[in-house]
């Protein structure tokens, strides 16, 4: 496959492109480098440095003897988004490119402004450079299972059959994002139907839960092969937050009840399920969507797990529930669906003490460099 990752600076997208490289396909990796500039803006950098994509590729060549060529531009503009497509010709897309974090869209009309254009905009471009270069591409589109909030019935994989009145119809599943991140996702999602109804674009959007963890097969030899890794409360998940709070000495930061569940996976588990995804293509005018997590995990739960690893570790660690500061249920029923991945062969790798203690003794090594005011400043909505 040719395939072209959209956001392959990210803490998943350069994982994703060296794990397409090292099955044998021929990848390309775009970036506009706006996670790591945003970061900076912010005074919420990721633990160690990561080199650009230009060295990264080089040394991942330096390893493998592999190109990956590198596009460095704004998928907002297309006359960027043309010639890559163009030059290219992917017939594999993923598409990571969009702003990541739940807080960041929630700090300012500024911020909520970029991301509205910048993540609406980006999928929008996509979808036409797809139509005007290679139609009958996949698009593999990083959804979230934020899209779906959490409803008091169970989840289904990404549709829902309803019967109304004798007659019945298959609709999206109903979503009810809880932050304007979240919701930009939820509009991704329409744009695409629309897309794949109309023009008959093949689309399989995944549902992706939190995800946590370092190593992938890829960059176990090379720390410069590292994925970047945020622990800010910005751009940080919550387990991989916890295991750098644990490593400070900072009471690990609980919002609210602590009762709020998702569904998380192992980053390794990221790269098997795209793959998976790539495999499996999407039909013309078909849009599949796969509920992308392996297991589900309460905000205590978590801190559990960090807690007694930690302390087996020979850490202190101190649990403190703070007033929460996202709106959200902190107590709530959540029954999602996930079987889709794992009909295709997806074999999960879970949480357990070994996996989590592989974490916090990387983050441990750069325990000197952990800035502790980045830990929680309260973005709040
Ligand atoms: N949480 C805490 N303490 C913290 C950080 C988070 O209790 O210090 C709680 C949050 O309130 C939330 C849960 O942990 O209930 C997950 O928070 P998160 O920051 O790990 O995840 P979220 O903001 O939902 O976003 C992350 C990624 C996003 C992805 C999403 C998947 O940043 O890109 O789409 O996970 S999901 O949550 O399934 O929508």
């Amino acid at each position: 496959m040719r395939v072209l990752v959209l956001g392959g600076d990210g803490y998943l997208g350069w994982p994703t492109a060296m794990h397409f490289s090292a099955k044998g396909h021929e990848v390309a990796v775009l970036d506009n480098y706006l996670r790591r500039n945003l970061a900076r803006e912010t005074d919420n950098e990721i633990l160690y440095p990561t080199p650009n994509l230009h060295e990264r590729t080089r040394i991942w060549k330096e390893h493998c003897g592999k190109d990956m060529p590198v596009y460095i531009g704004d998928l907002c503009d297309w006359s960027f988004i043309n010639r890559v497509f163009a030059e290219f010709q992917p017939d594999t897309i993923i598409h990571y490119a969009e702003q990541p974090s739940a807080p960041y869209s929630m700090l300012n009309a500024d911020a909520a402004r970029l991301t509205l254009n910048n993540n609406i905009g980006a999928t929008g471009n996509v979808v036409l450079a797809m139509k005007e270069h290679c139609p009958d591409a996949h698009l593999i589109k990083l959804g979230t299972m934020g899209e779906y909030g959490t409803p008091n019935i169970d989840i289904e994989e990404g549709w829902l059959d309803i019967e109304h009145k004798g007659r019945s119809q298959k609709f999206l599943f109903p979503r009810q994002a809880g932050s304007l991140y979240h919701t930009t996702k939820v509009m991704d999602t329409d744009l695409l139907w629309f897309y794949v109804r109309t023009w008959g674009l093949r689309v399989t959007d995944l549902m992706q839960g939190p995800v946590y963890g370092i190593f992938t097969d890829e960059n176990q030899h090379d720390d410069r092969l590292l994925p970047c890794f945020a622990y800010d409360e910005v751009f940080g998940t919550v387990l991989n937050r916890f295991a750098v709070q644990a490593v400070a000495g900072h009471p690990l930061t609980v919002y609210g009840k602590g009762g709020q569940t998702r569904g998380y996976l192992n980053i390794k588990d990221t790269l098997q399920c795209l793959l998976l995804a790539a495999e499996n293509p999407a039909n013309t005018g078909e849009l599949k969507i796969y509920n992308q997590f392996t297991e589900t995990f309460s905000v205590n739960q978590l801190a559990d797990w960090v807690q007694k690893v930690g302390n087996s570790m020979g850490l202190s660690v101190e649990v403190k529930g703070i007033d929460n500061p996202r709106k959200e249920m902190e107590e709530h029923y959540y029954s999602p669906a996930h079987t889709g991945l794992l009909e295709l062969g997806l074999h999960p790798t879970l949480l357990s003490e070994e996996v989590l203690s592989g974490i916090m003794n990387k983050v441990n090594s750069h325990r000197e460099d952990i800035v502790s005011d980045r830990i929680f400043r309260g973005v709040n909505w």
